[in-house]
């Protein structure tokens, strides 16, 4: 089995300081939360970005400045900016990371229902258009996928030429409009790529744990973070994302998996070195 690719979503764009004091906003903050998690174990940062109010930003001199200070501390992690950004931005502004230079993006592949009136939209010329600025650039998409359709979609585009290769899934379950994280849910979903694929599982709220654990041990990658899952166990509030990242290492070491340094993991999705 490959050694373990953490991502930490530090982030988001949905939660807030009211829901756990440990959400970044600030540059500093946002800075510490990635280095932290690095320490920690992770390879991948995923990153959201907030103006200091905790707003929501796809800013590119936001994500600029940021990127630029994770580099200063930890110049090999690997750094994934977001391009799904918040429920109703459009496409362009969603996209201004992508012009920075970067190894791995986010590439959202279908739309859902978000909670309440919310819905995420990503229509398929948004999706083959994202893919193709992304190709254009170099830049890995990580193909976030919410539900089954969701990879029907991308591997029917793949046959067609819209969507490239090296393809690297990630299953985002338990999300209220998506699919559920259960295990059958978790097999379902990695029976149905392509097992020449990487993946991730992203687990949110209570499947934050338990998908990892699986994903460890069926040879898969794993996120966890803020913007997935608030409360290192049940009722208890994580004190910052590294705390989720060393769960994760606890974890992976009670199955014999080694973490991958940011080396390895881009050796194992084929980023150049
Ligand atoms: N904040 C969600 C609407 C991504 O990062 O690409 C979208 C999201 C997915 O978080
Ligand atoms: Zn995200």
């Amino acid at each position: 089995m490959d050694n373990l690719i953490i991502t930490c979503a530090i982030s988001g764009a949905e939660v807030t300081k009211q829901d756990n004091p440990y959400v970044p906003y600030t540059i500093e903050e946002t800075v510490e939360q990635a280095y932290q998690a690095y320490l920690a174990g992770a390879s991948i940062i995923h990153l959201h970005v907030r103006e200091d109010d905790g707003t929501p930003t796809q800013s590119k001199s936001r994500y600029e400045a940021i990127i630029k200070r994770i580099r200063e501390k930890c110049n090999d992690v690997i750094i994934q900016p977001s391009t799904g950004g918040a429920v109703g931005m459009q496409r362009d502004e969603r996209l201004q990371p992508t012009e920075l230079n970067i190894e791995m993006a986010t590439l959202d592949c279908g739309t859902l229902n978000f909670g309440g009136d919310d819905i995420f939209v990503n229509t398929e010329n948004d999706i083959k258009h994202f893919a193709k600025v992304m190709h254009e650039k170099s830049i890995l998409p990580e193909l976030e996928c919410f539900e089954k359709g969701h990879i029907d979609l991308v591997l029917r585009l793949h046959k067609k030429g819209f969507i490239y290769d090296p393809m690297h899934f990630s299953f985002v379950l338990g999300v209220n409009g998506g699919m559920t994280g259960e295990a059958r849910d978790f097999h379902f979903l990695k029976e149905s790529i392509p097992k020449s694929c990487t993946y991730s599982v992203a687990g949110i709220g209570r499947f934050e744990f338990p998908l990892a654990e699986l994903a460890i041990q069926n040879g898969g990658h794993v996120r966890v973070g803020l913007e997935d899952n608030l409360y290192i166990e049940k009722g208890v509030l994580a004190k910052g994302n590294q705390e989720l990242v060393k769960k994760v290492c606890e974890i992976a070491k009670k199955y014999n998996r080694e973490i991958a340094t940011p080396s390895e993991a881009r050796q194992i999705l084929k980023l150049k070195e």
